[in-house]
């Protein structure tokens, strides 16, 4: 017999066969599908993140853990309408512009969507004007921005000039992280919020909405 605690095993081991086969059970036993998600895999999401952000578990097992929720996920998504989905609001998270590093904002995608946010992830390269266009096709709570050179953190700062001028700043709470960002640099270029890695970055985007 299939448990939820099964499932949450399953993503802190990154085990996606594992999650799969048991989510697959659960369906097929008639489990209510957002229980799945609640119980089951962001259950073990959640262990994740905490571990992680002790330092108890590193990059490469958080994104296996990351794949198999969100393959057990897909399982379950079909089954459930897409106003019953758990969504505690939207985020939009891109790389700025000239910068093609993507690991760590992905991992953050991840991490955010576990965490019960709809993430919709842009890429890498993203122009101030990309960054606009996005915000006003999916009108996100949140606007993501990372930068890993030192070079291209000062896009940020461009990206939120681009904003105001377009008047849609107030439309969207913006963080960025990355590796050379700061927290007073958040604060000089007048973005809401700053997070040193993934974990925290879901927490923050809970607090800034909640705020
Ligand atoms: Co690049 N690179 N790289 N690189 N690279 C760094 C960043 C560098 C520190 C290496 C070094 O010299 N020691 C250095 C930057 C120096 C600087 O500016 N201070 C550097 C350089 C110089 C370059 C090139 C210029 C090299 C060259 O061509 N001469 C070039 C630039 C290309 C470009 O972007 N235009 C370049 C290219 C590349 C690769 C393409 C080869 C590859 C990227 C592959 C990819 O991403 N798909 C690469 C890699 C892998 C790295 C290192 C080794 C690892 C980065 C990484 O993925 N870390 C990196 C050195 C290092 O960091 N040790 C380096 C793992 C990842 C999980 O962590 O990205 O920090 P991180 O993300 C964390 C946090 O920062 C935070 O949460 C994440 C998870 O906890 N975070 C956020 C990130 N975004 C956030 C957003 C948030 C909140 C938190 O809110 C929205």
């Amino acid at each position: 017999m299939t448990c939820f605690n099964t499932i949450a095993e399953g993503v802190i081991k990154g085990n996606e066969k594992l999650v799969r086969q048991n989510v697959q059970e659960l369906i097929d036993e008639g489990s209510n599908p957002l229980e799945i998600i609640n119980q089951g895999l962001m259950a073990g999401m959640n262990v994740v993140g905490a571990r992680f952000k002790k330092g108890d578990m590193f990059v490469p097992e958080v994104m296996m853990a990351a794949r198999a929720m969100n393959s057990g996920i897909s399982l379950v998504k079909p089954l459930i309408n897409d106003g019953d989905m758990p969504s505690v609001g939207k985020v939009v998270i891109g790389t700025v512009k000239e910068d093609l590093h993507d690991i760590g904002k992905n991992l953050v995608a991840m991490m955010v969507e576990s965490a019960g946010f709809n993430v919709i992830n842009i890429g890498i390269d993203i122009s101030p004007e990309k960054f606009a266009e996005a915000i006003k096709e999916h009108k996100p709570d949140i606007l993501g921005m990372s930068a890993m050179l030192t070079t291209t953190m000062m896009q940020m700062k461009q990206t939120i000039e681009y904003l105001k001028n377009e008047g849609l700043r107030d439309k969207v709470k913006i963080i960025i992280g990355g590796a050379p960002v700061t927290q007073q640099f958040a604060e000089e270029i007048g973005a809401d919020g700053y997070s040193v890695d993934a974990s925290s970055a879901a927490e923050l985007c809970k607090k800034l909405l909640c705020a």
